[in-house]
Formats: structure tokens, sequence, C-alpha cells
């Protein structure tokens, strides 16, 4: 059972906490005071790191006055081959990607972020490369628009024609929100992670997810929880975002990482804050600036720049590019390597407790 307190607040700043019902004695605290995880040692929870990073990033003065002066960089500061090749071997990757525990046959991804961050066109980039042609499955929306996902959507990806699914499902959500009465829990947030929440749920701040709730998933299965968590953030708002997303990220963060469940970053339309990156796509570690804003993602999140990947999603475009294929797939690739993390940390935890019974 795993009826909880609902939350002593919502991610709608400011907005009316639902009052508590049901608690058991394993219900987890929801404590609006951030407490520092205390049992998981994941490699993104370090919450002194982040604090550190927090005031190294905050004091650095001149990001900007040497983003003008010289805005690429001589040398990339990550390594890609763009080529067609290179698209070729991360499609094989991600299609022959099965997770390493016999018990499930997919990787469950939860895209979490603010509306407008990228999260459907995540999705529908990803889709369209293995579809060989720009399409728009996951229903994205406007920038404009409040919050057009606001069901739990899993979208299988499929492999290129003829191909079974990849071993990765990318789940869909409504987006946290910045600022309106609109935004989900974090009650609801881990509801799902922990796969409480039935496929199709629709989410509504006024009413939690609970044992009530029609196909509440009472025993979830390893394959009906989250697997990693992938934020995702608007390059061109990381400098706008209200100031109460950060700390909405911070408590995501500590609650899921006492899940065990990893996290990554996604940042999101690099083209619009870095010309030549919209020109050509493999620019993108060249950029000053979007090394910048990685940075400055990385403080927002609370996580090292490590665990970030640019994005640049097809938007208005109607033909594929081999280059954005190859960053988007790589993306794809390094929410894997999280995801897998989680199936090797459990199935480590299986070992013990057999070890523990004999
Ligand atoms: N230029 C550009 N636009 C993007 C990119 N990603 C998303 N968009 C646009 O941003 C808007 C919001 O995207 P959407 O995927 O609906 O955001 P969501 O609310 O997080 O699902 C849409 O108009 C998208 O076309 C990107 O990488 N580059
Ligand atoms: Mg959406």
């Amino acid at each position: 059972m795993h009826e909880e307190s609902k939350p002593a607040f919502s991610f709608n700043f400011g907005a009316a906490a639902p009052t508590p019902t049901t608690t058991t004695a394993t219900a987890l605290q929801f404590n609006p005071v951030v407490t520092v995880p205390k049992s998981v040692s994941l490699p993104t929870t370090s919450t002194s790191t982040a604090r550190k990073e927090h005031r190294a990033l905050f004091t650095v003065s001149g990001m900007e006055a040497s983003s003008t002066v010289r805005p690429k960089l001589e040398s990339p500061w990550r390594d890609v081959e763009w080529t067609a090749e290179q698209r070729t071997n991360l499609m094989k990757t991600v299609s022959s990607y099965r997770p390493s525990s016999g018990e499930v046959t997919q990787a469950q991804v939860l895209l979490l972020g603010p509306v407008g961050a990228g999260k459907s066109s995540f999705i529908s980039s990803v889709q369209s490369v293995f579809s060989g042609r720009v399409t728009n499955r996951a229903m994205v929306g406007s920038s404009s628009s409040s919050s057009f996902t606001k069901k739990l959507q899993p979208f299988n990806i499929l492999g290129q024609k003829g191909e079974d699914p990849t071993g990765v499902v990318l789940c869909d959500i409504m987006g946290l929100s910045d600022g309106e009465m609109t935004g989900l829990t974090l009650h609801d947030v881990l509801s799902v992670i922990k796969g409480h929440v039935p496929v199709g749920h629709k989410f509504s701040p006024d009413q939690p997810v609970t044992a009530e709730t029609e196909g509440y998933v009472r025993r979830p299965t390893l394959q009906d929880k989250i697997h990693c968590v992938a934020f995702v953030v608007d390059a061109s708002k990381v400098l706008t975002y209200p100031k109460g997303l950060s700390s909405t990220f911070q408590q995501l963060r500590e609650h899921i990482s006492d899940l065990g469940v990893h996290q990554v970053a996604l940042l999101t339309q690099v083209d619009k804050i870095c010309s030549e990156t919209a020109k050509d796509v493999t620019h993108v570690y060249k950029s000053r600036i979007v090394q910048d804003m990685m940075s400055k993602a990385g403080a927002l999140l609370g996580m090292s720049t490590s665990y970030i990947v640019p994005v640049r999603n097809y938007s208005s475009e109607l033909n594929l590019d081999v280059n954005t294929d190859v960053l988007l797939l790589s993306a794809v690739d390094h929410i894997l390597q999280y995801a897998d993390l989680y199936f090797q940390d459990n199935t480590a935890q299986d070992m013990e407790s057999v070890k523990f019974k004999n």
C-alpha cells in the first residue's frame, strides 16, 4: 500500500495546498522544508555539490561579455561525430537497447519540465528520427498554450519500418506550472514514478491521485514504474524562469533520488539562443553561449552539467537533418545510460536480499 500524505505544497506557486487525508506508517513526509536525502548516494543527488555549484555559478561575472567577444570555442567541449554513419550507429544502439533486468522489456522515462519546454516536441522528434520523416505524434502545443498535455501518455519509440519497438518508452505528462494554478503536484509526480498512475490519467491539481483514483495501480510491478527522469528546460528561458522553479526542481530531485531513480536533463531550443547553432547544429558544442547556458541550467536544476545534454527539436522543419538526428539520438543514448543504472542498482539489491535470505 502506498497511500501517502498529500503534499504540503504544490508546484502552483502560491496555490492552496491540498489537505492530507490518509496516511500510513510508511508514508513519505512531504516537508516543504528541503531535507537532504538520507540513504541514496546517486551521483545526481549531491545536494552539497549542487549548492556549491550554485555559489560558484552565481558569482561568475562577465559570462555574457565573454560570449559576445568570443562566441565560438576553438575546440568543442564534447566530441560528437557528425556523420550519417554515427546516426546509423546511434539508431542501432537505441533500437537494440534492452533493460539489463529480465523482469522488464522497456525502460520507462518520464519527461518533466515547465509548459512549453519542449517535452512533447522531443518525443515527436525522436519518433521522427526513427520514422524517417518529421511527424508530430506527441501533440506538440504552441509556445503560448498553458499545458497542452494533461494526461499521462507513454510513447513507444518504434524502430525503423518493420522493426520491433525500441526498449525505450518516453512518458509525456502535464507541465510543471510556472505560476498558474494548473501545475502538477509533487505527490502526483511521485505517484507516477512509483507506478501507481494508470495510463491516460488526467491530472487535476484539486484531485490528487489516491487509491480511489480510477485505475489506480495498487501493486506496481517494475515495468509499471519510471526508471529514469529527464528534466526538460528551454534554453531561451533559463534566465527568466520564475525563481520558484528552481526550488521546485530541488524538491523534486530530492524526492525522486530517494526513490533511487536517476535523473538527467535536456536543454532544448538551443537554436533560439545561438544563431550559429540554429544554422548548423554541429556548432552546438563550440558555442560559448550554449556552454554558459548549460551551466546556468545546471544551477537552476541543482545538477552537474555532466548530466545535461543540449537538444534541438524539430519544430517548424519539414525535413530531417542528419546532425539534428545525431544530437537527438545522443540525448536518448544519454538517458538510457542512466535508466540502465536503475536496473543495475535494483538487480544488485535483489542479489543482496537473496544473499541475506540464504
Ligand atoms: N526553435 C525550437 N522550437 C522548439 C524546440 N522545442 C520545442 N519547440 C517549440 O516550443 C513550443 C512548445 O513545445 P512543446 O513540445 O509543446 O512543449 P511541452 O509543453 O514541454 O510539451 C512548440 O511551439 C515547439 O514547436 C526547439 O528545440 N527549437
Ligand atoms: Mg506537451
